[in-house]
Formats: structure tokens, sequence, C-alpha cells
């Protein structure tokens, strides 16, 4: 099995799991087009893949019911003392998890191939990269890695001359017996799924679940769990980010990377079209950013992942017309409803609703069914490179120089639409106090207000208390170089519940206001808040919006800001003396201000 692996703790590893999880085989993949087809072809024939008449190369598949979303409540930090995972995350000691989990994958690949996936975070060989290897039983994982990592037989080649390699362990957690016939989508229930990290041993085990970030281990739990951790103790950072190059009229390029929570339009911001006459806009990354200073004390982002796992519901024309061209062809489309003619449809792709359509679950439907026809957290995967606006030095190995960070929510109220920090340490504040109201890409209630610092709580893989300590650092380091650090809220409703912004390709105008200011050609109001954009100073030409809704845009309701004060002392009161001194000495400034 797997003799042609050199890697020697490749090698061991295949091994012990095969021992472990007692596959009918092993298969190493290579990465090519032959590879990925073969795959599909077997899905189809099992029934899982529905190949979409309408899309060359796209297939649509269906999940369970029960395996639709990340299952935060079923995600660790397994550290040696609960203190170093911190109070953000789900915590085990290593020996205990790894002894439940042990249990669990005895057997669990029975009947099943073994897909063994070498792949690499970044291009292949640049020096911001690492290299992963993910063993699981799903051949669509293997297909959805494809597109999302570099997989190829040039990672095998790096591992074969001696690369170390992070060992990522997946399996769906349904053994076939002898002569068992398969279902759908096999996976085990929600008891006995468990992603887990071992950040000091940088181990993967994720087991029971076949869906996005829970099984593509790349993703989540690589390139931000994992990365995380290594970020700070090697000294650079691995963030929740997406990344894009605006380029002005006299051809200055900006690059801003940029942190929301997942369904604040992150996507759509990567993809934006702007409205701004000569102002453009190229998508370097739509989700997560490895960060590093290069030799000119700048700071170098690149985007880790080779394709876009887009949640599909309000994805259209109007809404995202570059991310609709990139799903054409070649897309794995999961939870989509299917038309009668082959294709894929879901709320708020067209306003044309189709008279009847299979729905996720694979039952008839029509506009009077009671339930929405694609699930919320439907989803397409596709190749980064088929987006018509990717940027040419996407892949560019020594990354692109960060200009600007943007944090930001999902707020009703509160919250301007936006405003620039003071400094870096009240940047930093911003991040670690940013807020936003939940949605249904992840499991739990929707529309709580959760404070979600950098969009990076379920994404930490230490305690958070460090996470801001590293942030602190890091701007200590970069000095002068640091990127500005702004906030936005593209949510703010009027008291009737209208929003009052447009957003989308109009947030281009709030993206060319920071850029001013950091050419130091716009003056800004000195707020309690932060600087706010001078009366005038936002482009708004061409836009229809009055100067009554742009007032109440901007708005700082002072005693709104001031009942936010124990709010965040008690999220801050989480992190207990691992929070820096320097951002409880923020939180007072910020009351005094607001006196
Ligand atoms: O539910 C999932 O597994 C996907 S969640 C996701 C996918 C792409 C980008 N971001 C996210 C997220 O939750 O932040
Ligand atoms: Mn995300």
């Amino acid at each position: 099995m797997a003799m042609s692996v050199k890697n020697e703790k490749l090698n061991k590893w295949i091994r012990e799991v095969a021992d472990m999880c007692q596959p009918e085989s092993v298969y190493v993949c290579n990465g090519t087009k032959e590879e990925y087809d073969l795959m599909m072809a077997k899905m189809i024939a099992g029934g899982s893949a529905t190949p979409l008449k309408k899309r060359p190369g796209s297939y649509l598949f269906r999940s369970d019911p029960s395996d639709v979303a990340r299952v935060e409540d079923r995600t660790y930090i397994s550290t040696s003392s609960r203190e170093e995972a911190g109070p953000t995350n789900n915590w085990v000691n290593p020996t205990e998890l790894k002894e439940t989990m042990k249990g669990l994958y005895k057997g669990c690949m029975k009947g099943r191939t073994m897909y063994v996936i070498p792949f690499s975070m970044g291009p292949i060989g640049s020096p911001i990269s690492k290299i992963g290897v993910e063993i699981s039983d799903s051949p669509y994982v293997v297909c959805n890695m494809h597109i999302m990592t570099r997989v190829s037989s040039r990672v095998m080649e790096l591992l074969d001359a001696g690369e170390d390699f992070i060992p990522c362990l997946h399996s769906i957690g349904a053994p076939l017996a002898p002569g068992q016939e398969d279902v759908q989508w096999p996976c085990a229930p929600i008891e006995s799924k468990y992603i887990s990290h071992f950040p000091e041993e940088n181990l993967i085990w994720s087991y029971g679940s076949g869906y996005g970030g829970n099984a593509l281990l790349g993703k989540k739990c690589l390139a931000l769990r994992i990365a995380s951790a290594m970020a700070r103790r090697e000294g650079w950072m691995a963030e929740h980010m997406l990344i894009l190059r605006l380029t002005n009229p006299e051809g200055k390029q900006y690059h801003i990377a940029a942190a929301f929570p997942s369904a604040c339009g992150k996507t759509n911001l990567a993809m934006m079209r702007p409205t701004i006459q000569g102002w453009k806009c190229e998508c370097i990354g739509d989700d997560i950013a490895w960060m590093k200073i290069g030799p000119d004390g700048r700071l170098y982002a690149i985007n880790p992942e080779n394709g876009f796992f887009g949640v599909a519901p309000g994805t259209s024309y109007d809404t995202n017309p570059m991310a609709m061209d990139t799903v054409r062809e070649n897309v794995i489309f999961t939870n989509c409803a299917l038309t009668d003619d082959g294709d894929v449809w879901w709320e708020g792709m067209t306003d044309e609703v189709p008279p009847h359509l299979i729905d996720w679950k694979g039952r008839d439907w029509t506009p009077h069914s009671r339930e929405d026809a694609a699930h919320a957290n439907a989803r397409f995967t596709a190749p980064a490179s088929q987006c018509p606006v990717i940027c040419k030095d996407w892949e560019n190995p020594n990354g692109v120089p960060i200009d600007i960070f943007i944090f930001g929510g999902r707020r009703n109220s509160v919250v301007p639409l936006v405003f620039e920090a003071y400094d870096w340490d009240h940047g930093v504040f911003l991040g670690a106090t940013a807020a936003s109201e939940t949605t249904s890409a992840n499991i739990g209630a929707v529309g709580n207000l959760r404070r979600d610092p950098f969009a990076m709580t379920p994404f930490c893989g230490y305690n958070m208390g460090d996470y801001f300590r590293h942030w602190l650092d890091m701007g200590d380091r970069l000095g002068k170089n640091a990127p500005r650090i702004f906030y936005v809220n593209w949510f703010r409703k009027s008291p009737e519940g209208m929003f009052l912004w447009p957003g989308f390709s109009d947030n281009s105008r709030v993206l060319k206001w920071m850029c001013e200011r950091i050419d130091g050609r716009v003056e800004a109001q000195k707020t309690p808040i932060g600087f706010l954009p001078a009366e005038g100073d936002l482009d708004l030409a061409g836009l229809d919006i009055s100067p009554e809704i742009m007032k109440e845009l901007m708005r700082i309701d002072t005693d709104a800001w001031a009942a936010e004060i124990p709010d965040i002392r008690a999220h801050f009161a989480k992190f207990g003396n691992r929070l820096p001194e320097r951002l409880a000495v923020q939180l007072e400034a910020l009351r005094r201000r607001l006196e």
C-alpha cells in the first residue's frame, strides 16, 4: 500500500491510519483532470453526483439534511492546557480526545477507499506556502480539494525530497459492511462528529461530517486554526480576510485585506466592480490571507487557497456578476436546487422563480412550497482562476503589499458606514470588539448579536487574548509601514427596517475614501469613535441618495455607543489576564471620549 511514497513521516502515517481505519484500498492522489473525472464518474454511477446539462463540467450534490454547515459546537482546539485554547474555543485534553477519536476511527473506512491527498496552501514552492496531506474516505472531498487547494504530484515531489507537511485526517464516519448499499451522503450523527485540532503538533483530525469546512481540511482547519497558531510562533499572520487590489485612475495600486464574519458579503466585496469612474478592482482572495513582513518592512499577503467555496443563495448578476461568471463551468454545487432543464437555482439568483424545481432534499418544489428550494448555506466550489476579475498577481509567490485593513460586521444600528482608527492600537481595539448579527452559515440561533473579534472567533487556534497581543506585536514590528485600519458597516437600517446604503458596487466609494485618506488627500472629522469622512468627501457622484440618509448613515449616537461599553467590558473580561493592557487602555479611552 502506497509504496511509492518516499517521505518517511508520510509513509509511516499512511500505514498507521490504514491500520486503524481499515479501508478496502488506498489511493494516492495526483491532482490530474483524469483523476477528477474518474472520481466524478464513480459518484455519478453511485447516484451522489448529478451532472448539470447547462454548465459544462459541473455537478450537483445533495448532503444529508443533518450535515449542512460547519459545526462549531463539535470543533475543538486541543492543547495541553485549557488556558492555551482560551475562552473562545471548545477544549478537551489531547490524550482524552485522541482516545475517543481513535475509538471512532477504528474500522471507520471499512468497505471504502482511503484517499491520500497531497496539497499546497499557497502557490507551490512560495516561501509563504505550506504543504498539507489530507487522508479522507470521501471522493467528494477529493474533488473539492482539487479545486480549493493545489493538489499535485509536484507537491508529492517536494514531500519525497523531505519537505514537512501538516497531517489532516478525515473520515465521514460511515463504514460499509460487506454487501451494504451506500447512501447518497454518508456521514455520522451530530454527537459523534469531531473537528479536532492539535496546534502544538500541527495536526488535524476530523470525523463524521462530509461538509465544507468540516471536511475540506485545507481551508478553515489548516489555513486558519493551525496556521494562526503557527503564525504566532513564527511571527506572521493567518487571517480570515479577503484580499483585493484597487487601482485609481492614475494607475496607483492599493491592496486591501478585510475581515468580516460569515455572510456579510465578503465574496461580493472581493469581486466588486466599482461604480466610481476610472477605478478598477481585482480579486486576490475571498476568504483567507497569510501575511509576512517582507524585506522592505511592509506586510505582504498571499491567498493560500486555489478556489472559492462561496455561499450560493443571494448570489446573482445584480449582487455579484463576477461570481456568477466564475460558476459557469467546472463547478461543484452542493445543496442547490435543480431545474428541469439541468441547471442549478437558488433563492435570490433570478427575479423570476422557476415554476418547478427539485429542491436540495431531492423533492419536487414549486413556488407554493413551504421551504426554500436551496439550503441557506448551499455552496459553489469554483476555481479562482475562472473569476473574470482575478488579479494577475493572485499567485505571486511573494504576495502583495497590504495598505489597508478593514474590519466590519452586520449591524442594523449604532455603527456608521465607515470610520478610521486613530492609530494601530485603536485599530486592534476595533478588530477585537467587532460584532455581527449571526446568520445561517453557522449552526445556531439566527439574528443574535455576537462579538466576533477579527471575524476569527471560530477560527483562532489558540487563546484569543494572546492573538490580540500578537496583533499588537505585529504593529510594533511594522511601525510606520503598518497598514491603516478602518471599520465599516454596510448594513445600517432605517427605523422602518430598510437598508440605508446600497452596498455592493457602491462600496467602492467607501474604499476610495480610504485610499484618499492614506494618500493624505482628504481631511477627516475627529469623533469619539474615530475619524469619519468630512462632509462631501465621500464620492457620491451618480448615486441617488439623500443628504438626510447620508447623515443617518454617519450618525454617531453617543448614548448607543456608551451602552456598548459594559458589553465590551464583559467581552474583554472573558480573556482574564491574557487581555493585553493596551486594549483595556483603549476601552477606558473610548469611555472617556463618550462622556
Ligand atoms: O459551512 C461551511 O462549511 C462553510 S463556511 C465558509 C465557507 C467559505 C468561506 N467562509 C466560510 C465561513 O464560515 O467563514
Ligand atoms: Mn470565511
